[in-house]
Formats: structure tokens, sequence, C-alpha cells
């Protein structure tokens, strides 16, 4: 039935238009009414409802408002019970007789983070709660675009600690509204009961701009049509067809309530049939698509589970509200392999948290790309481990191979123009294969691990045309000035390239770098703990003999000097006995690339030492050293920092570290425990309140250890306060949305 030509379009309407019985069912904000400033403010005028009405009043014809505002306030415009109602989503509905309520939920729970929106709204300037009997509403229409991503970080901190409490509930986001809802509670539910009011042999037509107006598209059979409305812009849509905005609404209900009248119809505007896309294709307009190797939260990813979880963590919640605000998108790795001899699958889904897209990996791709030419060669040798480096002719090609198959997906995804944001070592050539194809939208890269020196950039056989390709995107980003220097010396060293205070001139382009290093999301690790999770945590204390805790947690890999840590520990106790019996180190390692050999071998090395430690010094009722090598959930993690008399943090080196800002956040103020950190960390820069220490002198690191558990409350509090301000201020979502103002303001 695609691509109906002009003629059979027409005709297909008339048919519709002519059938009884025809069941409509028509949401109202945005669809038959045009959206304004407050939801206040939008209501149905005179001729709306007189249409509504008239259509109604014909034999053979059934109209149902579908709407998620309350019910009085539907009743309040369409009195008449010809109109039958739908309010609040499904939850009330109102045939020919009185109103239902269909629901039958408490919604005492609401009251309570009704509340605590309309708090947080107040802080928001534009924000606006709307509370209705089983819902809430946050509209944030009226809040600036730079700042909804603020609002949205804590709007769905509140909304996710809700949900965990009540999960009869479910979160929902309309188009710049995000509502909380009762799960149980769809659209949908108004479609088998519009049918059955309308009676055997109904078609029914939906019209909906709205991701709620979708739920009915999805229930909808196959003699029914689904029309969306683009009020705000182009989106996946399980529609058929599609309107521009409520004026060419109201010309379909008066087409078919003229043919239905027997007229015949004025020149009118009929539905437009949309290109359904592919898996592949999505509708150009969308303005921002994130690329990073992994994707976030994505359900069926197999293998590395530790690098789903980091995802989970930091850059998801980061992105996230840059996402939203901007309609975009995030193309990544599914995680699952192929064998060579198969054709590569891609596709879309909705993740509950962003629309995601993604790209299977050919299994050589796996082998020479993601463990050879990334973490076999980029990694160690970006991290400065020279002697852990392997290059393989093999591992360059399947690293240009795994960019052009990424290029073609995103290709199809988004427009020429759009805005495109490239995460980490996985994707330096990514500009490059994007202009290639002839993208001449704005461009940026971030990488999250360091950028090496020059001695050391230059081992890599293919050091020239990386650096030639990364002068492609118009905005590089990296975490310190450090990182940045050692970028630029490399491409006037390399490259015929001039550089002028912060931008690369090459083959006529301008790059702009910059050092914006990453923050996370601090109340994340500020929420008051669970009493399961209390309880955890005391018993894994108890079980340490109640000692004062020294904490290490970290991805296992080698460039978090781990080993070296431990070594430092059993250093300690022997050079400061004092401290035997009394202090215990907690090493959290959660798994990564478990099925490379050299993270194998780390494991072993690591417990090899944990194991001498325990031996020499163990005593019946205390451990020395506890290692965990296991993930924990958010919430456990931050009881833990907060059960921690030191932060242990002393990677070899560090494109930032996170688990540094992550200890910061969860100190309780009043009694704060001290960041023990590496000077090799890219957090080092801007945290010099911790205690800086050299991980790769066991003594030094011993006696710098010594003096963080020595000190005392007055300086603890001091150095923390300024601690916490910076990891306040420098946050994941002022990173997120400085990177994406940035690379605006480069074109
Ligand atoms: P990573 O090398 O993974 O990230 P890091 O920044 O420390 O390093 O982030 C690790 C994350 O994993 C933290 O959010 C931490 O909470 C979590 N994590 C660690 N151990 C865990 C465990 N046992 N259970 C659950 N969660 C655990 C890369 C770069 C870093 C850079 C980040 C972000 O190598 O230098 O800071 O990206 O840019």
């Amino acid at each position: 039935m695609q691509g109906l030509s002009p003629a059979m379009r027409g005709e297909h309407w008339m048919a519709i238009a002519r059938h009884t019985p025809l069941g409509v069912l028509c949401d109202l904000d945005g669809t038959l009414v045009p959206f304004a400033s407050s939801p206040e403010e939008a209501r149905p005028d005179a001729d709306a409802v007189t249409i509504v009405e008239q259509l109604a009043a014909l034999p053979g014809a059934t109209v149902a408002i579908v709407s998620g505002r309350p019910k009085d306030w539907l009743e309040s415009f369409f009195p008449g019970d010809n109109v039958f109602l739908v309010a609040e989503h499904g939850a009330f509905r109102r045939g020919a007789g009185a109103w239902q309520n269909v629901a039958d939920l408490d919604p005492s729970p609401l009251l309570s983070l009704a509340d605590e929106l309309e708090a947080l709204a107040r802080r928001h300037p534009g924000a606006l709660l709307e509370r209705k009997r089983t819902t809430v509403a946050l509209h944030y229409r009226n809040v600036r675009r730079g700042q909804r991503g603020e609002l949205l970080i804590e709007a769905f901190g509140i909304i996710d600690r809700f949900l965990a409490r009540h999960p009869a509930y479910e979160r929902l986001e309309g188009v710049l509204v995000v509502e909380v809802r009762p799960a149980s509670v769809k659209k949908s539910s108004a479609v088998p009961w519009l049918r059955g009011l309308a009676g055997a042999g109904a078609r029914l037509v939906a019209i909906g701009d709205d991701v709620t107006d979708e739920h009915m598209f999805q229930v909808l059979e196959p003699q029914d049509e689904s029309i969306v409305v683009r009020t705000s812009g182009p989106r996946r849509t399980a529609a058929r067809w599609e309107l521009n905005d409520s004026n060419e609404v109201r010309a379909v209900l008066r087409y078919f309530h003229g043919v239905r009248r027997g007229h015949t119809p004025p020149p009118i505007v009929l539905p437009r049939e949309i290109e359904q896309p592919s898996p592949q294709r999505i509708v150009e307009g969308r303005d921002l698509l994130v690329v990073s190797n992994r994707l976030p939260d994505f359900r069926h990813v197999e293998g590395d589970e530790s690098e789903r979880k980091r995802n989970v963590g930091g850059l998801v919640s980061a992105l996230e509200p840059a996402l939203r605000a901007r309609g975009g998108m995030w193309l990544g790795w599914s995680g699952r392999t192929v064998a060579d001899s198969e054709h590569v699958e891609s596709g879309i889904i909705d993740s509950g948290t962003a629309q995601l897209a993604w790209l299977d990996y050919r299994e050589s791709w796996y082998r020479h790309y993601y463990t050879g030419y990334c973490n076999g060669t980029l990694w160690p040798l970006f991290h400065s481990f020279p002697s852990r480096v392997t290059f393989s002719d093999e591992g360059w090609s399947a690293y240009q191979e795994v960019h052009e198959e990424l290029a073609k997906v995103a290709s199809r995804l988004v427009g020429p123009t759009a805005m495109l944001w490239a995460h980490d070592y996985h994707l330096l050539l990514f500009a490059k294969v994007m202009r290639q194809r002839g993208h001449t939208g704005p461009m940026g890269h971030f990488l999250h691990i360091p950028f090496p020196s020059l001695d050391i950039f230059s081992m890599n056989p293919w050091a020239a045309q990386l650096l030639d390709a990364l002068l492609d995107f118009d905005l590089l980003g990296f975490h310190t000035p450090q990182h940045v220097q050692n970028f630029v010396a490399c491409a006037s060293a390399m490259l015929p390239a001039k550089v002028a205070e912060d931008v690369v001139h090459h083959r006529g382009r301008a790059t702009h770098v910059a050092a914006m290093p990453i923050g996370i999301i601090p109340d994340a690790f500020q929420e008051p703990p669970e009493a399961s999770v209390v309880e955890e945590i005391e018993g894994l204390m108890r079980s340490l003999g109640n000692s004062t805790l020294v904490l290490g947690v970290d991805r296992l890999d080698y460039t978090k000097g781990i080993p070296e840590r431990l070594i430092a520990f059993g250093r300690l106790l022997e050079l400061f006995p004092e401290w035997r019996g009394k202090v215990s180190l907690v090493q959290v390692s959660v798994p990564s690339r478990a099925d490379v050999p050299l993270y194998q071998e780390q494991r072993a090395t690591i417990e090899a030492i944990v194991g001498r430690i325990n031996g020499e010094f163990g005593e019946a009722a205390w451990v020395p050293i506890r290692y965990l090598y296991r993930s924990y959930a958010k919430g456990q993690l931050a009881e833990l920092y907060r059960a921690a008399r030191v932060g242990y943090v002393t990677p070899l080196r560090d494109g930032m570290n996170l688990v540094a800002k992550e200890f910061v956040a969860a100190q309780d103020p009043e009694n704060p425990g001290v960041l023990l950190l590496s000077q090799f960390a890219g957090a080092a820069v801007e945290m010099r309140d911790a205690v800086l220490t050299n991980p790769y002198h066991a003594d030094g690191m011993a006696r710098d250890l010594d003096r963080a558990l020595r000190m005392e409350l007055d300086e603890r509090k001091a150095r923390h306060a300024k601690l916490l301000a910076s990891v306040q201020r420098s946050n994941a979502v002022t990173w997120a949305e400085g990177f994406l103002d940035a690379l605006n303001a480069c074109r």
C-alpha cells in the first residue's frame, strides 16, 4: 500500500471518509490545538470544538478526544456526550454515559513526587509542573535550550528514585515534557474501546503528534489509519500518514464531515504518506548524532559487561539530556559479532533512555579492530606503555574498514548538515570518512584517554594518517592542557600544519582544540543509601575486623596501577607497623576486556600479590587486603566510598579518572575521607587539594598513604570542601553542554 499516486490517495481517503462505521481518535495538544507557551494557554477554540461536535453528530461516525489532560478540563470544552472523551492518557473515559475510572490506582504516592518536581521547576525559569489526578507532567518548552540539560538531569534523578519505589508508574517523554504516570495506563486502551463503541466493521483513524499517541498507532488494525502531526519536527513513528499542524488536522476532519454529508469537498489537505524508514533510515533533520564504540544501556550486548556498565553510568548520564534536548541519536557497536561470511546487521532501537542505532561487528573486526588496533595498539600507546603495544597491518586495515562501515550507517541516519560527536580512540578517523561521504555539518571528537607525547605517538607507523584524519574534525576536546599540547606538538611536527593559539590550520581547514575535563553527576553519589546497601557494606567492614578502610575501585586494567598500589600498601605495613591490624585495603576491580591475554595476566598478578601480602601480614581477626573482582551498583559504590578513610586512586596514567570525583562527591562533608590521587591521572590537574602521589615509587606512596591516614579532621574538611566545589561546578552536564556549545561556535 506504499507510494499511492495522488489520485489513488484521494480515492483512499474518500473511501475512509465515507466508511460506516467510522471512528476517529484525536489527540488535542499539538494535534487539534496548537502548542502554546503554557498548558493553560493551549485550549480548544470554538472552531476546534465545532468541527469535532459536527463530525460526532453525524450518523455512523464516532469521535473520541484522546488526551493527557484531566477529565474536568476536557469536559468543560466538550460537555455534550456525543463527543467521547479519554482523559489522562486513558485513565478516565466517557462514552455515551458517565465517566469511568479505568486505572483505579491510588494516586497518593504522586503527591510527594509532584512537590519535589515543583520545587525543582521553581528553580529553573520557564519550567512548569502540571498536576493531574493520576499523573504529573514537567513541561520544559519554555526553559532556555542550553539550560534544559541541567533541569532534566535533576528531574530524571528525582523521577528515577520515585520509580524505583513505585514500579507501577513509568516515565514517559513527550514533546518537551516529561511525565510520570501509571505504567498500565496508555492511550492504546482507547482503541479497542472506541472500536466497540463504533460498532462492527469499524475503520478507525487515530491522529496525534506525541509519543503517547504512538501507543494508539501501534495497536491499530490493518483496516485502520494512523496520522502523525509533525508539530515538533521529524521523529520516528509507527504512523502511516502525516500532517503538518493543527490547521491541517482540522481540514481533514472538515473533509470527513463534508464527504459524509454528501458535499463535494473543496480543494483539501489530505494526509501525506510517510516514506517508511527502513531500520537503517531515520528522518533527516535530526540535529545531533553521537558515535561511540559502545552503546549505552544496550540490552542485547554480549561480551564485555564492564564496558556496558561503565557506559550506562558515565557517558550516558552526561549526554542523555543533550540528546533529548536536541532530538539526537546514538550510534555504536551492538556488542555482537557475526561470522565474516555473514551480512553485517544494523538497526535502531529505543532503549528508554535514548534512541540507539546499532551495528554488529564481523568477527575479524572484533579481533583486529577492537582487541587489535584499538586495545592492543592505541590504548597502550596513548597511555605511554610502548612495551605493551603491538602494531599490525591487519589491525590498521580493520580500523579503517570499521570507520567506513560506521560512516555508511551514520550517513543514512542523519542529513549532511547534522552535528556529529565522536568519542574516544576507537573513532579517530570518523570525520575523515564522513567528509568523504559529503558531510558538511560540524563534527567534534572527545578523547577520553591521554594524548601522548611526540616521541611515543610517532612510534605508530600510521601516526601521520591519524593526525591528518583528526584535523577533519572542527573541534577536538581533551581532558587536560597537557594532552592538548601533546596533540598540537605532534601535528606541527608531523604534518605541514600551522598552529595559532587553539586552532590548528591544515589543508585549508581550521580545527579548534581545547581542554575540557569531563565530570560526573555528583548527586548520583550523594543520595541516602538504601538499608540493604548499608547492611551489605557494614557486613564487609565487619569481615575486615572493623579496621580503617583504604579503598581502590577500578576497571581491571594495567593502566590503573593496581599491582603497584598493592605493593605500596604492603610497604606501608612494613614501614609503619603500627598500622597492622588497624587498616585494610579493599580493592574492587570490575572485570574488563577479560578475553585479552594481557588482562588475564593482570588478574593473576594481582591475585598473587594479594596472596603474598595477606600471607605475610594477615592475622586471625584481620585481613590486610580484600580483593573483590566484581562490579557494584552506583548506590553500593557510593556507600563504599563513604565508608573509606582513604580513596586510593593511583593509576599509572589516566585520561581523567572518574573514581576520584565520585569518591569526593560521596563523602560526608562533616567527616570526609582523604583522596590519595596519582599525579598521572588527568584528574590531578583540577584536584590539587587531593594528596598527590607518584604510583611508580612504592615507598613514597606508602608514606603518602600514612600521611592520608593520619590527616586531622580540620585539614580533611578543608581539602574536601574545595574538591567538592570543583566536582560540583564542573560536572558531566556542564561538560557535555560546553562541548556542544563550543562545537556550535566553531561554525
Ligand atoms: P575508565 O578507564 O573506565 O574510563 P574511570 O574514569 O575511572 O576509568 O571510570 C570508571 C568508571 O567505572 C567509574 O564511573 C566507576 O564508578 C566505574 N567502576 C569502576 N569499578 C567499578 C566496579 N567495581 N563496580 C562498578 N563500577 C565500577 C575512561 C578513561 C578515563 C576517563 C573516563 C571518562 O580511561 O580516564 O576518566 O573514560 O572520560
